[in-house]
């Protein structure tokens, strides 16, 4: 009966340990218009997956590329085609994205959770 016990207790600290590497994927939705990224803010998890869908809604402006730097990431943003970009953050810290131009700015910040 004790060795029962002192199982059940084992398995359910195993059951949270696996909870808390768990990925917590997330959608965020970004229109860019001719003023910018909205929304240019991001927050994301270490290990988890994070989507972003860019949609340009207008053809003013500069929104015409979306490039993230860091990752090597270029990509075209036709006007009303959403685009998806799924990134997964493998470090704390600020993953910068911005247009073609360096104009428009936008940034993820992960942390582990
Ligand atoms: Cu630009």
């Amino acid at each position: 009966m004790k060795i029962a016990k002192y199982a059940a207790v084992c398995l359910l600290t195993f059951a949270f340990a696996v909870a808390s590497v768990e990925a917590h994927p997330k959608t965020v939705r970004i229109t860019v218009t001719k003023d910018g990224f909205s929304r240019s803010s991001i927050t994301g998890e270490v290990g988890s997956p994070l989507t972003l869908i860019f949609t340009r809604e207008s053809k003013e402006g500069c929104g015409g590329k979306v490039v993230f730097p860091s990752l090597g990431i270029s990509r075209n943003l036709p006007v009303g085609k959403p685009v998806t970009i799924v990134i997964t953050p493998r470090k704390e810290g600020t993953i910068s994205f911005a247009c073609g131009m360096g104009m428009y700015k936008g940034s993820i910040v992960a942390t582990e959770h």
